[in-house]
């Protein structure tokens, strides 16, 4: 995998644990980081002994401060840099990801690291947390997602408001507008993660990966495409053994054994 040590990939206790680890540059993300984040969603996503993925930033002060602002020079072929940019795009690793995402987030989340978080697929933070889209006052934009799924997290309004303000937000504030959806004092929060990622990897797993797939799809379609798309997962869930352990496993007071079939 590129650039191993600026991300750390772990397996345990059925959890992918991806961390962003540039703590010296507030986890900003370097060419290393966005080749290397498809690679570990991947691996995640294909490793049978991993339920759940977890993305953190190392260190004490971020979640990931953004694109690494020093890197940021004269483009000498635009064409080419708009080949790493346009939809082959790493950011897009994540919408590939079948398995839940959960963003832990402390410290600073900005530009780029906001838009990791966004693509995520639960975001948890903790007090003191600070998230804002600072790119217009980088001479940039939001170019990893943040203009198209912030107004679909937040409403219109507020995205418009965060992102040409590009005010700091704080996490209560995040929390209130739905931007993060738990917040936990800070020496929780990895706890918190971890006991939410085993709650979820305790699921029946072909629910987990089914529901994910409806809900996050449930934005790119209309109503009556969305219901059809659901009643045809609620008729292929309902073949599956896990299904058929459920009622049995009720009917004999005993909590499910689920197998992923
Ligand atoms: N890039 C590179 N280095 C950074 C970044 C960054 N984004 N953020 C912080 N650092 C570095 C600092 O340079 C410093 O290192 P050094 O001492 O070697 O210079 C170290 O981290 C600590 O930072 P500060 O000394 O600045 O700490 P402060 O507490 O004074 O300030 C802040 C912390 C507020 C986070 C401040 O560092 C800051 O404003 N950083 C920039 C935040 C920002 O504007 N991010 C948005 C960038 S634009 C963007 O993300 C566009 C996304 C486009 C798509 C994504 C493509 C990858």
């Amino acid at each position: 995998m590129a650039g191993p040590t600026e991300l750390l990939y772990e397996v345990r206790d059925q959890i992918a644990w991806i961390t962003l680890n540039r703590p010296e540059a507030m986890n900003a993300i370097s060419e290393n980081i966005r080749a290397a984040i498809p690679e570990a969603l991947a691996r995640a996503d294909a490793d049978d002994n991993v339920r759940v993925i977890v993305i953190s930033g190392a260190g004490d002060r971020a979640f990931c401060a953004g694109a690494d602002i020093k890197g940021f020079n004269e483009v000498a072929s635009l064409v080419k840099f708009r080949q790493t940019r346009a939809h082959a795009h790493w950011i897009l690793a994540f919408d590939r990801t079948r398995k839940p995402i959960i963003a832990a987030i402390h410290g600073y989340c900005l530009g780029g690291g906001l838009e990791i978080a966004m693509a995520c697929d639960i975001r948890i933070a903790a007090e003191g947390a600070k998230f804002a889209l600072p790119e217009v006052s980088r001479g940039t934009l939001p170019g990893a997602g943040g203009t198209q799924r912030l107004a679909r997290i937040v409403g219109l309004g507020r995205a418009l408001d965060i992102a040409l303000s590009a005010d700091q937000i704080t996490a209560q504030e995040a929390l209130g507008m739905g931007l993060i959806s738990r917040l936990l004092p800070r020496e929780e929060l990895m706890a918190a993660a971890a006991a939410l990622a085993q709650r979820i990897a305790g699921h029946a797993p072909l629910s987990v990966l089914l529901v994910k797939e409806a809900v996050r799809g449930s934005l790119e379609t209309d109503l009556s495409t969305g219901l059809r798309i659901e009643a045809d997962l609620s008729a292929l869930i309902a073949s599956t053994e896990d299904r058929i352990e459920a009622g049995k496993s009720f009917r004999e007071k005993r909590k499910p054994e689920f197998k992923g079939r």
